[in-house]
């Protein structure tokens, strides 16, 4: 798939805003997630100790902040050469975990709605149709490489 000049340029600039505050946008990510599906707490172990607040939850930052890490900058690099070759290799071992913690492909949908929400609620001012269908196809190609290497190895 080619991307329009202009997705790609709506995608970077607003990832530049989002990433100085990642960990905070990282959170908000998780919650959007546990929002839309709260059985889907059930899936991490460190959701299981209800004794720690959300917020504070050390395992669940420094996993949110990976995630969000992870999808920002892979959505950032998508119209540069050689970037789905480098996704594809990062891949592999992410999509082996997954696998094995029971993920099936009709979850992805919701951390994709989890997504667009959250990159709505913390960039209200930029929000639009178009930034919205940008992130849409770039989070899509990175869940379309996943999912393809979850069912090469399932
Ligand atoms: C783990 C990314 C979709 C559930 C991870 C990790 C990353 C990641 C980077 C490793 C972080 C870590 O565990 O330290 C992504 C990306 C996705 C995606 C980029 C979409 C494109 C999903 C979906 C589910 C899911 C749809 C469904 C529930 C999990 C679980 C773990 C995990 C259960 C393991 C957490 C643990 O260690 O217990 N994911 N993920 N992920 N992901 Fe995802
Ligand atoms: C996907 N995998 C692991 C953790 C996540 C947190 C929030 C949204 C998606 C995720």
């Amino acid at each position: 798939k080619v991307y329009s000049k202009e997705s790609v340029q709506l995608v970077k600039q607003s990832w530049a805003i989002l990433s100085k505050d990642a960990q905070a946008n990282a959170v908000a990510f998780f919650k959007n997630v546990f929002e839309i599906a709260p059985a889907a707490k059930g899936f991490f172990y460190f959701m299981q100790d209800t004794s720690v607040p959300f917020e504070q939850n050390p395992k669940l930052k420094s996993h949110a902040l990976q995630v969000f890490r992870l999808t920002g900058d892979a959505a950032a690099q998508l119209g540069d050469k050689g970037a789905y070759e480098i996704l594809e290799s990062r891949l592999h071992k992410l999509a082996a975990k997954h696998l094995s913690k029971g993920v099936q492909d009709a979850h992805f949908e919701v951390v994709k709605e989890a997504l667009l929400q959250t990159i709505e609620e913390g960039l209200p001012e930029l929000w639009s149709p178009a930034l919205k269908s940008a992130w849409a196809d770039a989070y899509d190609a990175l869940a379309t490489i996943l999912k393809n290497e979850m069912h090469a190895q399932a």
